[in-house]
C-alpha cells in the first residue's frame, strides 16, 4: 500500500455534540496519523469551493447552511492506504446505511443525512485538492 494523506473534516454536529476526542481516538487506533489539525468556522466562499461538485444539486443549500452552522475541525491524516481505509472507517454517506461501528453510524444523525458527522476525501486527486484548500 502507498503512504497517503487524506483530508478529514469533523462536521458541526459532531463538534457541537462533543465527539472530537472520540473521533480522533478512532483515527489513531486505526493507524491514521494526525499530521495537521485546525479548528475553524468555514465561510461561504470556502465551503462552496470545497463542495463545488455538488453546486446545483437539490441538497446543496442545506449542505452549505449546515457546514456554516458551527465550528469544524479539519485534519490531515496520513497512513498506508489512508484514503480508502478512512472511507471505510467513516461508513456510508447516510448514517442509516452506515455499518455498525463506523464513524457515521456512531456520530451521524439518524434523522438528517446531511449531518453525517465526518467528511473524507474519496480519491487521491480529491485529497490533493481538498488538503490544498486548508493546509
Ligand atoms: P461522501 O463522499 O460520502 O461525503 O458523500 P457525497 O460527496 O455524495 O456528499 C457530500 C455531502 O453532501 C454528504 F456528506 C452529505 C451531503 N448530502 C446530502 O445532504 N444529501 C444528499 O442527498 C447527498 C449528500
Amino acid at each position: 500500500m502507498e503512504l497517503e494523506r487524506t483530508l478529514s473534516i469533523i462536521k458541526p454536529n459532531a463538534v457541537k455534540e462533543n465527539h472530537i476526542g472520540e473521533i480522533i481516538t478512532l483515527f489513531e487506533q486505526n493507524d491514521l496519523k494526525v499530521k495537521q489539525l485546525r479548528m475553524i468556522k468555514l465561510d461561504k466562499h470556502i465551503a462552496t469551493q470545497f463542495y463545488n461538485e455538488h453546486i446545483g444539486k437539490g441538497f446543496f443549500q442545506e449542505l452549505l447552511d449546515f457546514m456554516l452552522s458551527g465550528e469544524v475541525v479539519v485534519l490531515m491524516l496520513e497512513g498506508e492506504g489512508a484514503i480508502a481505509r478512512y472511507r471505510t472507517l467513516m461508513g456510508a454517506t447516510n448514517p442509516n446505511n452506515a455499518d455498525e461501528g463506523t464513524l457515521r453510524a456512531l456520530f451521524g444523525s439518524k434523522s438528517d443525512l446531511t449531518q453525517n458527522a465526518v467528511h473524507g476525501s474519496d480519491c487521491v486527486a480529491s485529497a490533493k485538492r481538498e488538503l490544498g484548500l486548508f493546509f
